[in-house]
C-alpha cells in the first residue's frame, strides 16, 4: 500500500534521531543468572501464572542476556542512531540497595554499552521500566516514603559505572500506567489494590525520586559527563466530538499532566484540575485530607525544571466526554478523572484490546505539549503496533509510516521541538499480562526455539529505508 519514496525535500531534519526501544524484563531472560535478584515481575508471574494470557513468564523471554551480539547485529542492520533499553535494577543491586552490588550485572551492561558505542549507536537508558526489586516491595515498594532515596542511590551507581558512555537517561517509564495497574487497580505485580490512594502515592514518590536522581546528576556528574536526563510518560490524545477543548485538556492533564506538570510546567505542582477535583471528592468521602498528596512549596520547587528533555510514549487515542460522578464508594483515578471514553468506528483495531490506530492523535499531543510546556525538547520514546507476529506485517508498516508522518508535520508545520523517535519494539518480547500473544517487534522472535531465533519482518526494511533517507514513502490510493 505504500509507494516509492518521494524524490523531494526530506521529511525530517538532518539532526533528527531514529531509534528502537526495549525493556529489560521484556527481553533479557536470565532471570536467576549471575547473581540477579528477583523483581516484582519475577515473583508476580511465579506466584500468579494465571494472570498472564498464555501462562508464560519472562524467565527466558527473548534471551537477550545471552544474545547481545545478535541484538547488536540487528541494530546495525536497521541502522538506528540510538537504542533505548532499560537496566534491570536487580541485576545491578540484587537487594535493591547498596548492601549488594553485582559485578556480573555491571559487566553485562558494560558489554552492551561498549558494543553500541563501537557501532556508533547511542545508548539511551531507562533506569526503571516496571521491574522493582522484590526486596523493596517487601517494605511497601513505590509507596514507601523512602523510595526516592533508594532510587537516587541506584541512579548514582548507574551514573558512576555507565555515565562515561551513556548521555541519555530516562529515570522512569510510564509512571501513570505502572502506578494505576500496580498500586491502584492491582491487576499487575505487586497486586496492591488501593484504588484512589495507592496510584497517587506511587506517582508522588516517582516524581520525587526522579527529581532526586536529576539533582544528583547535576551535582556530581554533569560537569564531567555532560548528559541529559528526562522521564517518559505515556498518554492517549483526547478528541471531543463537540470540539470542547476543556475536555481535551482535562484528559491530557489527568494522563500526562499528572506526571509532567510538576516537572515541566512553569508553575510546578500537580495540575490545578486534579488538585481541585480530588480535594473535593476526598472531602465528600469524609476524609480529612486529599487523596492526592500535597506538594509543599519547597518540594514543588525541588521538582520543577528537573528535566532536559520530554519522553513521550504514544500508542492510541480516544474520544472523550465528561463522565458521571461515580459517588463516594469507589474512589479511583478513573472516577476522579471522569473521562468517558469511546472510539471511532473508522479507527483500525490492533491485536491488543486497547489498540486503535490514530496517528493524528500523536500530532495533537505534540502540539499540546509544545503549548503547555514551552516548546520543550521532545523524544517520542515509544510508539508501536501490536499484531500476532506475522512476518508480512502491513499493519505495522502503515502504523509506523503514518505516525512518523505526524511527527514530520508537527516539526515542519507546527514548529514542535521533536528531536527523535523510537519504535516499540526492536523485537517481539514479553508483553506483560498478554505474555507472548501480542507482538510488537520489527524482528520476529521464535519463543519456542532454544536460540530464540530472530527473523526480520517486512516492517524492518521499511523503517531502515526511512532512517537512511529521512523520507517517508507516499501513501498510494488503494482503490
Ligand atoms: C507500553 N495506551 O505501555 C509499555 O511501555 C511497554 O512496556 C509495552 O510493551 C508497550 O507499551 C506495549 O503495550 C502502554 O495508552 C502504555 O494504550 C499506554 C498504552 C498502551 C501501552
Amino acid at each position: 500500500i505504500y509507494g516509492s519514496v518521494k524524490p523531494n525535500e526530506n521529511d525530517f531534519p538532518a539532526t533528527f534521531k531514529f531509534g528502537v526501544s526495549t525493556a529489560a524484563f521484556q527481553i533479557e531472560g536470565g532471570w536467576n543468572e549471575d547473581g540477579r535478584g528477583p523483581s516484582i515481575w519475577d515473583i508476580g508471574t511465579a506466584t500468579h501464572p494465571e494472570i498472564i494470557a498464555d501462562g508464560t513468564n519472562g524467565n527466558i523471554a527473548a534471551d537477550s542476556y545471552h544474545h547481545v551480539d545478535r541484538d547488536i547485529e540487528m541494530l546495525r542492520e536497521l541502522g538506528v542512531n540510538f537504542y533505548r533499553f532499560s537496566i534491570s535494577w536487580t541485576r545491578i543491586l540484587p537487594n535493591g540497595d547498596l548492601s549488594s552490588m553485582n559485578r556480573l550485572g555491571i559487566q553485562y551492561y558494560n558489554g552492551l554499552i561498549d558494543k553500541l558505542v563501537a557501532n556508533s549507536i547511542e545508548p539511551m537508558v531507562t533506569m526503571y521500566h516496571f521491574d522493582l526489586p522484590y526486596e523493596i516491595q517487601k517494605i511497601g515498594g513505590l509507596t514507601n516514603p523512602l523510595f526516592p532515596q533508594y532510587f537516587e542511590s541506584y541512579a548514582n551507581v548507574l551514573y558512576s559505572y555507565f555515565g562515561d558512555r551513556v548521555k541519555w537517561w530516562m529515570t522512569f517509564n510510564e509512571p501513570s500506567k505502572h502506578c494505576i495497574s500496580a498500586y491502584g487497580i492491582g491487576e499487575e505485580p505487586p497486586f496492591v489494590n488501593a484504588t484512589g490512594i495507592g496510584e497517587y502515592l506511587c506517582v508522588d514518590n516517582i516524581i520525587k525520586a526522579h527529581a532526586r536522581a536529576y539533582h544528583r546528576y547535576k551535582k556530581d556528574f554533569f560537569k564531567q559527563q555532560g548528559g541529559k536526563i528526562g522521564i517518559s510518560a505515556n498518554s492517549r490524545f483526547f478528541f471531543s466530538r463537540t470540539k470542547d477543548r476543556n475536555m481535551t485538556d482535562r484528559g491530557l492533564q489527568y494522563c500526562l499532566g499528572w506526571i509532567m506538570h510538576p516537572i515541566y510546567s512553569k508553575s510546578g505542582g500537580y495540575p490545578g484540575v486534579m488538585i481541585r477535583d480530588i480535594a473535593s471528592n476526598s472531602q465528600m468521602e469524609g476524609r480529612e485530607w486529599s487523596r492526592l498528596p500535597n506538594l509543599d512549596v519547597s518540594t514543588k520547587a525541588y521538582i520543577k525544571g528537573t528535566a532536559d528533555f520530554f519522553g513521550l510514549n504514544y500508542y492510541t487515542s480516544r474520544y472523550v466526554e465528561l463522565g458521571a460522578y461515580a459517588g463516594t464508594e469507589n474512589p479511583s483515578w478513573e472516577n476522579d478523572a471522569r473521562l468517558n471514553c469511546s472510539v471511532d468506528p473508522s479507527w483500525k483495531k490492533g491485536k491488543s484490546s486497547w489498540s486503535y490506530s490514530v496517528p493524528e492523535g500523536l500530532g495533537g499531543l505534540l502540539r499540546w505539549i509544545k503549548e503547555e510546556y514551552d516548546n520543550v525538547e521532545v523524544i517520542v520514546t515509544e510508539n508501536g503496533w501490536p499484531d500476532d507476529g506475522r512476518l508480512n506485517d502491513d499493519g505495522r508498516i502503515e502504523s509506523l509510516t503514518e505516525h512518523l508522518r505526524q511527527v514530520s508535520k508537527a516539526i515542519k508545520e507546527h514548529g514542535c521541538n521533536v528531536v527523535g523517535y523510537s519504535h516499540w519494539s526492536l523485537m517481539d518480547n514479553f508483553e506483560w499480562l498478554a505474555g507472548y500473544s501480542e507482538r510488537f517487534g520489527l524482528y520476529y522472535v521464535n519463543m519456542s526455539s532454544p536460540e530464540r531465533t530472530r527473523i526480520p519482518k517486512k516492517s524492518l526494511g521499511v523503517y531502515k529505508k526511512i532512517i537512511e533517507s529521512k523520507k517517508l514513502a507516499e501513501k498510494l490510493l488503494t482503490f
